[in-house]
């Protein structure tokens, strides 16, 4: 055991922290006389139609936060391929903030990215360049999801260009599920659903809430990689540390997990059981291929920003298992991602705990299957465009250019085909590469083919290495302008971040 109990009660800790986090699952386990090792999940609110979301101080810590209904918490998202997402964003953040952003005190402007959906990047909709509200402004989102969206776990989170890390690691974001996977994985059906958000909490050294949080979740004390320095974060789920997660033995759960983190790795497994994964990033393995419906994996690796849906099996009666992230070699330049506990799966609660099923779907599914002949041209081509990542003392660069707001498209691109790209990093740490409203299939990873390609929206790119990428350009919704970018959101905020057009 590398950290010491602190003197201060555990019970009073773990309140506090709880607090800090959020006010609902610490009031949760007040009420129901649990022990603070073992809250339950707490469900999150969920909005079906049109909604005003608040951006807040809040104003014991001064961090920012979603406000919705009247607490700080965000609302899941839920809305039918075809439908639309109505949202009236209103800043009543402080004009004067606490924080310090990448140029010095933030100055609290803020807007919102619907990360993974193919939909227009022109206002009211995906917008993050034009539509920005400073303190006092609103905006109000319009943005209409196409009938062939993949129906899967999506995300919302704020970007504005300098902030986007600071707000997003105050935990300014929330999920969205585009309904009606169950079309394409039946055997979701029947199962109870459950979203897990993972964000972070902060770590500080010489504190002993710090302490008792790394005893919590059993902090690795072994580094991976080469990695400098203590671990400044673990992981919450839904705001809470280490949560019990009801299901009972042999119980298949929909698990939906977003890794809201801005730079935190989660290289999810559940002890002793497999993963059934169904979907990656919103998409569902089987929208490109019919034939694919589910693949198991003993784990996951969840960069920042990606999402993994998978069906999970309570374990056997009497045996104990949790929900871990395995250490992550994040390079010697990266920060250090150890493995740790992130929720324990519990029998005891299982069935007293009241959350939702999968609502079916009678619809037909829509596939997008690619002719083999044309992923096999497009995968022996010449990358049509080259993305590089590199870093210096003085910032994070794409293609040798650090990004401002002011620049003008890196490369403009006609839509209607499919293209081949490479990411390359020339740096000593991992980046995970991100394009607004566009999904890629990764067929190659440093020079060699993958065992798997999977179609994402944010792929780890290795130190010193590549990824292979087929662009999914032919969605005639999306033109105009947008962005793709690191999403270590503190390399974004300094410059890793090019604008595409597309024609
Ligand atoms: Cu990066």
């Amino acid at each position: 055991m590398w950290t010491t109990r602190p003197n201060t009660s555990k019970a009073a800790i773990h309140c506090a922290v709880l607090l800090c986090l959020s006010a609902q699952p610490c009031l949760q386990a007040q009420q129901s006389g649990t022990s603070n090792d073992g809250v339950t999940l707490p469900t999150l609110p969920e909005v079906h139609g049109p909604f005003v979301l608040y951006a807040v101080n809040d104003p014991t810590s001064g961090k920012g936060a979603f406000s919705f209904e009247g607490h700080n918490i965000p609302p899941v998202i839920r809305v039918e391929p075809g439908g639309n997402i109505r949202v009236e964003y209103v800043n009543q953040m402080s004009t004067k903030s606490t924080e310090l952003c990448v140029d010095g005190p933030c100055m609290n402007m803020t807007n919102l990215h619907f990360h993974g959906l193919h939909v227009s990047p022109h206002s009211p909709q995906d917008d993050v360049l034009s539509m920005m509200a400073m303190p006092g402004q609103s905006l109000h989102y319009m943005v209409d999801i196409p009938q062939n969206q993949p129906p899967g776990l999506y995300w919302y989170h704020t970007h504005p260009h300098g902030e986007s890390y600071q707000q997003d690691l105050d935990g300014m974001s929330g999920a969205i599920v585009i309904d009606g996977i169950d079309r394409y994985a039946p055997e979701v059906r029947s199962m109870r659903e459950r979203i897990l958000i993972l964000r972070d909490a902060e770590l500080r050294e010489n504190d002993a809430t710090s302490s008792y949080l790394k005893e919590r979740v059993q902090l690795s004390p072994t580094a991976c990689g080469a990695a400098a320095g203590d671990p400044q974060r673990i992981f919450t789920v839904n705001g809470v540390v280490r949560p019990q997660i009801g299901i009972g033995p042999g119980e298949k759960q929909f698990w939906r997990i977003v890794n809201a983190s801005p730079d935190f790795y989660a290289d999810l497994e559940i002890d002793s059981e497999q993963l059934t994964v169904v979907a990656l990033d919103g998409m569902p393995l089987g929208y490109h291929d019919p034939n694919r419906r589910t693949e198991s994996l003993r784990h996951v690796l969840v960069a920042p920003a990606g999402r993994v849906e998978a069906i999970v099996t309570g374990p056997k009666p009497g045996v104990h298992a949790s929900l871990r992230t395995r250490c992550v070699d994040t390079g010697s330049d990266g920060d250090p991602n150890p493995a740790m506990v992130v929720a324990d799966l519990s029998a005891t609660d299982a069935t007293t705990d009241q959350f939702p099923s999968v609502t079916p779907h009678t619809s037909k599914a829509v596939y997008k299957t690619l002719s083999p002949t044309l992923v096999r041209t497009l995968e022996s081509s010449t990358p049509e465009f080259i993305v590089t990542f590199s870093e210096d003392v003085h910032g994070f660069y794409v293609n040798d250019k650090r990004y401002s707001p002011s620049d003008g498209p890196l490369l403009t691109v006609k839509v209607g085909h499919y293209v081949h790209w490479r990411v390359v990093n020339h740096s000593h740490e991992i980046h995970p590469f991100h394009i607004h409203q566009v999904h890629f299939l990764v067929f190659q990873e440093d020079g060699k083919k993958t065992a798997q390609p999977e179609w994402l929206d944010t792929v780890n790119v290795t130190p010193e290495g590549s990824v292979d990428l087929i662009m999914d350009f032919t969605d005639p919704l999306i033109r105009g302008m947008s962005v793709f970018h690191c999403h270590l959101l503190k390399h974004e905020d300094k410059g890793m971040m090019a604008k595409i057009l597309f024609q």
